[in-house]
C-alpha cells in the first residue's frame, strides 16, 4: 500500500489494471439500461494532442464513469477519422504511403489517450481507413445508389419499387426527388426502352448519382472541395485559390431529406445556436414561382421565385442573374457592349461579395421587357449580380417598396417606386418589408390583408398555369467525389454501352471491400486525372472495366461511425440488429462547434437514410449534443530593444522606456510570467550568450496575450508534460475547473497547482504521509459530517445531470475542506467521497478505494452514493416567504429556530426589505417549518 501520493506509480498501475481486466468493456446487456456517450473522433495529425483536445474527452469520460456508477451499461468508444489530406500531402512530399504515417500518428494518439486514464472500450476502436471499416462505408454507398426517394411515402425506397412503378404507370404523377429536367414518360415509353436506356433514366433518381455539377475546383490541391472546405474563395487547407468548374461528379441527393432534417431538429437537445446554423444551411423558403411573358418572344417565359407574391403589383423591374442561360438571346444589340462589360466584371466577384453587399448597386439593362401578368404592365429587364444563378430560378421580380436591395436598385436606375400597402410609411426613403395593412393600387387584391392576398394570387396564378406555390431550399445536393488518393474507393466500374456511352455499375456486395490500389506517386496523372488513374492498367473490374478513379470525401467515413462502435468486429453487417436495437442512438455527443453544419448534417442524412431502409432504430442519431469551447493559448512575449549594438531584452514593466519589438517566447520556459533566462539563452540560437537582460526586481517578467493555441505562437501546452509533472488526475480536474465546458477560455498553466493541492488534500484525509500510515477509522459519522457529505452528493449529482462539470469541482473542494476541518477520517464518509471524486480523478479513486479495504476490483463496478435529504432537514428548513399570500422568495433557517427568531431573521433580510420598500408590515405570521406570511397594510 502506498501512503504517499505517488501519482506516477498509481496512474501507471491502474491503467495497467484496467487494460488487463478489460474493466470498461461494454456488452449488450438487456438487464441494464444503456448509456451511449460519444466523442467526435479525431483525425490523427502528426502534431499529437495539445491540452485543448482532451477537454471534451474528459467531460465525456466523466459522464461515462458517472453513468456506470448509476447502474447503466455504458458504451464509451474511441476511434480515428484516419483518411484525409495531411497524410496524403506528406506522402506527396516524401513518397511514403499515407497508411504508414497514419499508423504512426494513431499509435501516438492512443498512447496519449491512455495516459489520461480514459475509460474507453478499446476493443471497439475503429479506423475509417481500415478496409474492414470502409467495406461498410462502401456498402452504404451501394445502398444509396440502389435507392430513390418516394415523396409519397416520404422515405427512401429500393430502386426496384421505382422500376415496377415505371413499368406499370410510367412517371406521370410520380412524386420523386430527382433532377429538374427529367422527362416525364408513359409506361409504354418505359417498356419500349432498351436496358441501357432504362438504366440511364434511373440515374436521375438514385440517391447517389453521377451528374455534371459546378464544383469548387482547387488546381493546386488537384481536387474538388466541399463548400465548407472553402473560406473566402480559398481552400481551408493551404489557402489556395478555388475556382468554379463544371465536372462530372458523384453527388448525394441530401435535398430529398431537407424537410426531415428541419423537423428532426425539434426532437434533439442541441443548443439553439447550433440548430439555427442548421436551419440557415437548409434555408427553407415558402414562396411562389411566377412566369412573366417576354415582349416580342412567344415561346419563352421567365420564371421568378418570390417569397412575396403579394407584392406583385409593386414590380417595377426584373433582374436575371448574369449567368442566366437566356441572357444572350434577351440582350438587344444596342445594349450588347454594356452587357458584355458587366458580365466580365461579375466574373471576378465571389458569391459572398455578391450576396453580402446590400448597399452598392450594380447592374445593366438588357433592352428587353417582360409583362407583369397581373396588370399587363411593361417591366424592364436587367442583369445584376445580386441575383444568384444557383438559387431559385435565377430570376427575381424587383419590388422597390418591399425589398431594400430592390429599393436601392430602383433609386440607382431611376425606376418607379409604387406604393402598394396603406400602412407603408415612407417609401421615398427606404423599402418597407411589412406584411401589415391593406393593399392599395393592387387590382384583384385591393383592400385585402397579407394572407388573403397571398392565397388569392396563388390561386389566380395556378388556375391560369402561370404560377405555383413552391417550397424552396437553399441547401444543394452534396458533391461526393474527391480527386484524391487517401480516401475510400467508390465501389463502381464503368461499362460502355453499344453507343459508346460509359455507364456506372456497382460491384458485387461479396467483392467488398474494394481496396485502394498501390500507386507509384500520390499526385494526379500527367493528364490531370485523379491519382487512382495511375493504377489504371491493372486496377480494373474483372480485368476489363475501369473502376471509378475519384475517392469518397472526408465526411463519408464519419457519417455512420457510431454504429460501427456498437459491433466493431462484425464481418456480416456494419452492426448486428441486436446491437443496434440495444444501443439505439447516442445519448450524449461531445465535439467542436466547427462541425455544426458539415459533419452533423451529413450524419443526420445518412442516419435517416439507414432508418428508411430499416437498418437502424432511430430517426436522429444524437439525442443530446454539447460543443466544447475552444481552449485558447496564453502566449508570452519578451521585448527586444531595437537598434542596440548588443542584443538586449527588457522586462515587461520597463519596456515603455525603450523602442522594442515583442517576440513570442516558448511558454514552457516561463512560469508565472517569469522567464527562465538561462533556458531562454540555451534554447534559442538567435540569442547570443552575452545577451543583456534588463530586469525588474531581479526577474525578467514576460508580457502575455490570449491567442489561438498553435505551434507558430509558441503557446502550445502538451498534456504529456503536465501529466509527468502533476499526474493525469490533476490535469483532468484542472481542465474541468477552468470554466463551463461550452465556453471559450484561455489556458493558464499557472493555477494547475491549485488542483494538484486539492487532490493532495483528499489524500491526507486517508494518509499521514509523514508518518507513512493510514489514518482511517471505523467510527460512525456525526450529523455534521453527514450533512457536509450529503450536500455534496446532491450538488454533484444535480450538476452532472446538467452537464455542469466545473461546478462539481468546486463542490468537491468545499466538501474536502469541510471534512478536513472536521478532522473526518471515517471510512463510511470517505467511501462516498471517493465515489463522488472517481469520475474526475479515477486513478486516485481506485487507489483510495483499495485503501478503504473495499472488495478487490474496480471502483467502476460500485454504486453512486444515494442522497438522503434527512441529513439536511435536521438542520435547516427553507421557508417560503409570502407577501399578502404571494410567495416572493425562500429563506433557510435552522429547523430548531423559534418563530420569534425566524421573524427577526426574515425582517433583517435585505431582499425582504426591498419588497417592503420602506413600509412596515402590519403582521408577520410564522408557521414553524411551513411558511412565513407577511401581511401588508394599504
Ligand atoms: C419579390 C420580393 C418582394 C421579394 C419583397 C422579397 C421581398 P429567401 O427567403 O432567401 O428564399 N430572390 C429569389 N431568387 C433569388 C436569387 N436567385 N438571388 C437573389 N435573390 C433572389 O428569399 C427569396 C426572395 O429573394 C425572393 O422574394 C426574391 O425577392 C429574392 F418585398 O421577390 B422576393
Amino acid at each position: 500500500m502506498r501512503s504517499e501520493y505517488q501519482f506516477r506509480d498509481i496512474e501507471k498501475a491502474w491503467q495497467g489494471f484496467w487494460e488487463q481486466n478489460q474493466t470498461f468493456k461494454a456488452q449488450v446487456n438487456p438487464n441494464k439500461p444503456k448509456y451511449y456517450v460519444l466523442d467526435m473522433f479525431p483525425y490523427p495529425s502528426g502534431a499529437g494532442l495539445h491540452v485543448g483536445h482532451p477537454l471534451g474527452y474528459i467531460a465525456s469520460d466523466i459522464m461515462a464513469r458517472y453513468k456506470r456508477l448509476q447502474g447503466y451499461e455504458v458504451l464509451h468508444p474511441m476511434g480515428f477519422d484516419s483518411f484525409g489530406l495531411p497524410a496524403e500531402q506528406y506522402a506527396i512530399q516524401t513518397g511514403q504511403h499515407p497508411a504508414i504515417t497514419t499508423e504512426q500518428n494513431i499509435t501516438r494518439y492512443i498512447e496519449q489517450l491512455k495516459n489520461m486514464g480514459f475509460s474507453f472500450d478499446w476493443t471497439r476502436e475503429v479506423r475509417t481507413s481500415d478496409p474492414a471499416y470502409y467495406k461498410w462505408t462502401q456498402w452504404i454507398f451501394m445502398q444509396l445508389f440502389n435507392s430513390w426517394y418516394n415523396q409519397e411515402s416520404d422515405k427512401a425506397e429500393s430502386i426496384d419499387t421505382l422500376t415496377q412503378r415505371l413499368a406499370a404507370r410510367g412517371s406521370v404523377g410520380l412524386k420523386a426527388v430527382c433532377e429538374d429536367d427529367v422527362e416525364r414518360i408513359s409506361a409504354e415509353a418505359w417498356n419500349a426502352m432498351g436496358e441501357e436506356e432504362q438504366y440511364a433514366y434511373l440515374l436521375n433518381f438514385r440517391l447517389a448519382y453521377l451528374d455534371d455539377s459546378v464544383v469548387n475546383w482547387c488546381p493546386q490541391l488537384g481536387t474538388v472541395l466541399a463548400n465548407d472546405e472553402v473560406k473566402d474563395g480559398l481552400s481551408e487547407r493551404g489557402g489556395y485559390p478555388v475556382e468554379q468548374k463544371k465536372m462530372r461528379q458523384w453527388s448525394m441527393r441530401i435535398t430529398a431529406y431537407a424537410d426531415r432534417l428541419l423537423r428532426g431538429l425539434e426532437e434533439v437537445d442541441w443548443s439553439d445556436s447550433l440548430k439555427e446554423q442548421q436551419r440557415n444551411w437548409i434555408g427553407k423558403s415558402i414562396g411562389t414561382d411566377v412566369e412573366f411573358a417576354i415582349e416580342g418572344i412567344s415561346d419563352k417565359k421567365i420564371k421568378v421565385f418570390t417569397t412575396r407574391v403579394d407584392t406583385i403589383y409593386g414590380v417595377s423591374f426584373m433582374v436575371l442573374a448574369p449567368e442566366h442561360e437566356w441572357v444572350a438571346e434577351l440582350t438587344k444589340p444596342e445594349q450588347q457592349a454594356d452587357v458584355d462589360a458587366y458580365i466580365t466584371w461579375t466574373k471576378s466577384r465571389s458569391e459572398l461579395d455578391r450576396v453580402s453587399e446590400v448597399k452598392t448597386v450594380s447592374g445593366v439593362f438588357t433592352g428587353s421587357y417582360v409583362i407583369n401578368p397581373l396588370n399587363n404592365e411593361r417591366v424592364p429587364l436587367f442583369l445584376a449580380d445580386y441575383v444568384l444563378a444557383g438559387y431559385g430560378t435565377g430570376a427575381v421580380m424587383g419590388v422597390p417598396s418591399g425589398d431594400q436591395r430592390d429599393w436601392n436598385f430602383a433609386k440607382h436606375f431611376d425606376l418607379p417606386i409604387p406604393a402598394i400597402l396603406d400602412a407603408q410609411k415612407d417609401i421615398e426613403k427606404q423599402a418597407d418589408n411589412t406584411k401589415e395593412g391593406k393593399y392599395i393600387n393592387s387590382g384583384i387584391i385591393n383592400g385585402m390583408g397579407y394572407k388573403e392576398a397571398t392565397n388569392t394570387l396563388i390561386q389566380w396564378l395556378e388556375e391560369r398555369e402561370i404560377g405555383k406555390g413552391k417550397v424552396q431550399y437553399r441547401m444543394r445536393n452534396a458533391v461526393f467525389s474527391r480527386q484524391r488518393y487517401w480516401g475510400e474507393p467508390v465501389p463502381v466500374y464503368f461499362k460502355p454501352t453499344a453507343s459508346g456511352q460509359l455507364l456506372p455499375y456497382l460491384i458485387q456486395e461479396s467483392e467488398l471491400p474494394l481496396e485502394l490500389p498501390k500507386i507509384d506517386k500520390y499526385l494526379p496523372t500527367e493528364t490531370g486525372e485523379p491519382p487512382l488513374g495511375r493504377a489504371a492498367d491493372s486496377w480494373k473490374y474483372q480485368g476489363q472495366y475501369d473502376y471509378e478513379w475519384s475517392t469518397m470525401p472526408g465526411w463519408a467515413g464519419s457519417s455512420w461511425y457510431w454504429y460501427r462502435y456498437m459491433d466493431a468486429q462484425n464481418d456480416a453487417a456494419f452492426a448486428s440488429a441486436e446491437a443496434v436495437n440495444y444501443w439505439k442512438a447516442v445519448d450524449l455527443y461531445i465535439g467542436g462547434s466547427e462541425h455544426a453544419t458539415g459533419h452533423l448534417l451529413y450524419s443526420r442524412f445518412w442516419n435517416k437514410f439507414l432508418k428508411d431502409l430499416g437498418y437502424v432504430a432511430e430517426e436522429e442519431f444524437a439525442k443530446k449534443l454539447i460543443n466544447q469551447g475552444m481552449i485558447q493559448g496564453r502566449s508570452n512575449f519578451v521585448y527586444r530593444v531595437k537598434n542596440s549594438d548588443q542584443v538586449t531584452f527588457v522586462s515587461h514593466g520597463l519596456k515603455d522606456q525603450y523602442d522594442v519589438a515583442a517576440l513570442h517566447v516558448d511558454v514552457n520556459i516561463v512560469e508565472n510570467d517569469i522567464l527562465d533566462v538561462k533556458e531562454f539563452k540555451r534554447s534559442r540560437n538567435d540569442v547570443p550568450s552575452d545577451a543583456q537582460f534588463i530586469l525588474e526586481d531581479g526577474k525578467y517578467v514576460c508580457g502575455w496575450e490570449v491567442e489561438k493555441m498553435s505551434k507558430s505562437k509558441f503557446n502550445v501546452v502538451n498534456p504529456d508534460d503536465l501529466i509527468a509533472k502533476y499526474g493525469a488526475d490533476t490535469l483532468r480536474v484542472y481542465e474541468m475547473f477552468l470554466g463551463p465546458l461550452e465556453q471559450f477560455k484561455p489556458w493558464n498553466t499557472n493555477s494547475i497547482s491549485g488542483s494538484h493541492n486539492f487532490l493532495r488534500k483528499v489524500w491526507r484525509l486517508f494518509f499521514d504521509e509523514q508518518a507513512q500510515k493510514s489514518v482511517l477509522v471505523d467510527a460512525a459519522a456525526t450529523p455534521e459530517e453527514l450533512k457536509v457529505l450529503h450536500m455534496a452528493i446532491r450538488k454533484v449529482q444535480d450538476d452532472l445531470e446538467r452537464y455542469s462539470f466545473n461546478t462539481v469541482v468546486s463542490t468537491l473542494m468545499i466538501c474536502v475542506n469541510d471534512l478536513g476541518q472536521l478532522k473526518c477520517h471515517k471510512k463510511s464518509v470517505l467511501r462516498e467521497l471517493v465515489l463522488l471524486l472517481s469520475p474526475y480523478a479515477p486513478h486516485m479513486a481506485e487507489e483510495l478505494w483499495a485503501a478503504l479495504g473495499e472488495e478487490a476490483g474496480s471502483i467502476s463496478h460500485a454504486k453512486f452514493p444515494v442522497f438522503n435529504p434527512e441529513f439536511l432537514v435536521e438542520n435547516e428548513f427553507n421557508y417560503p416567504i409570502s407577501f399578502n399570500g404571494k410567495v416572493k422568495l425562500t429563506l433557510a433557517f435552522s429547523a430548531t429556530a423559534s418563530p420569534a427568531e425566524v421573524e427577526a431573521g426574515v425582517l433583517a433580510n435585505e431582499q425582504v426589505q426591498k419588497h417592503l420598500d420602506g413600509k412596515a408590515p402590519s403582521k408577520v405570521i410564522v408557521v414553524p417549518k411551513r411558511i412565513v406570511n407577511i401581511v401588508l397594510g394599504k
